[in-house]
């Protein structure tokens, strides 16, 4: 049933014109009166359609709404998002999906709310997550990889982000070290990665995203106004939520695959491309010193790497990273 709908739509969508009910009918191998009935399903959860005799049907316009149907219908993925879950409001995503992986939920299972009222953010870091206002998700990974590479889902994560938002406007967002994406040194957007993991093993992965969409600058506190903002404040367009969780994650999966095969390579190189500050030099700062150094790049354990005058190279992990825009600079780990 479900898939039939989701063959339905991508048939309407791919078509410029009308589609007669007869080849919809052939092409999905059910009667008819089943494709009637399920026109008016679709109806039901805001498609426009029109119906002409002798011509057939087409959509007139797609429900702007974020629902489970409207998320999974068109959404072209193999695993991912194929058990998902749409909340009008939770404490956290996170917290929904810790319970789901308990649960015994698959690989690929994602929540997705229209508000969040206990949105988390690293080390008990609050995350502001308005209503309708943003993309608030988590996922649920069940990876094959051992307990320190899973950084580096975090750091693929990103590179998803800045790519999809790359791909549907002019900007060109960077990853600052190791979670934040920035637009215009402002942050639009941060990950969080939690793991429960026994020993040498990864049990599941709950990879929470949250990216500020079409805030307006005065929906954005005043406390963060400074350091943050959203893709509709940095692009001035309004975007698609529902579009753009789908765009997330279709490339998702595709990276996920490929560095499943292929390992952190590519990821590591489109990382480097993307990162903020990367090949510039910064004042790091720890308990014992301060010191300039370059950012060269990223390591397979998620570590940021800095080289300084004398060529020596240092892997941080928590480190002080005074990033030298508008004095602000941000404690990492
Ligand atoms: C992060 O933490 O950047 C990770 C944020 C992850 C949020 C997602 S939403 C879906 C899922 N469910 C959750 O409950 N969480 C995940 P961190 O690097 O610690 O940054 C937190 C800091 O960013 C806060 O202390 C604020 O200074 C700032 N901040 C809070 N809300 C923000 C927002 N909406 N946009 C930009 N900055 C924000």
């Amino acid at each position: 049933m479900e898939s039939t709908r989701k063959q339905l739509i991508e048939l309407l969508d791919s078509q410029q014109g009308y589609i007669s009910g007869q080849d919809l009918s052939k092409r999905l191998n059910i009667s008819r009166t089943a494709v009637w009935k399920h026109m008016k399903e679709l109806e039901k959860d805001g498609y426009e359609i029109e119906a002409v005799q002798r011509k057939g049907y087409r959509i007139v316009s797609s429900p702007n709404k974020v629902s489970e149907n409207t998320l999974q219908w068109g959404l072209n993925t193999d695993w991912l998002g194929h058990n998902l879950q749409h909340f009008k409001e939770v404490t956290s995503t996170q917290e929904v999906v810790h319970q789901l992986a308990k649960q015994g939920k698959p690989h690929g299972t994602v929540v997705i709310a229209d508000k969040q009222v206990q949105g988390k953010g690293r080390m008990s870091r609050n995350w502001d997550s308005p209503k309708g206002k943003g993309i608030w998700m988590s996922i649920l990974l069940r990876p094959e990889l051992l307990p320190y590479q899973a950084p580096q889902l975090t750091l693929l994560a990103a590179t998803v982000l800045a790519e999809v938002i790359a791909e549907q406007s002019s900007i060109m967002p960077q990853i600052k070290w190791p979670n934040d994406l920035l637009i215009n040194h402002k942050k639009v957007s941060g990950i969080l990665t939690e793991m429960q993991a026994e020993q040498d093993q990864i049990q599941y992965v709950v990879l929470g995203i949250g990216i500020n969409v079409n805030q307006t600058e005065s929906d954005i506190p005043e406390e963060l106004q400074h350091k943050a903002s959203s893709l509709q404040v940095e692009s001035q367009q309004h975007w698609s939520i529902q579009d753009t969780i789908q765009r997330i994650l279709q490339q998702f999966e595709r990276t996920y695959d490929q560095f499943m095969t292929d390992g952190f390579k590519a990821v590591k190189l489109k990382w480097e491309q993307f990162g903020y500050r990367i090949g510039e030099e910064v004042t790091i700062s720890t308990m014992k010193k301060s010191w300039q150094a370059r950012l060269v790049g990223i390591e397979p354990d998620g570590a940021l790497l800095a080289r300084d005058e004398k060529g020596k190279e240092e892997k941080l992990y928590s480190a002080e990273i005074h990033w030298g825009e508008d004095g602000y600079h941000a404690k990492q780990k």
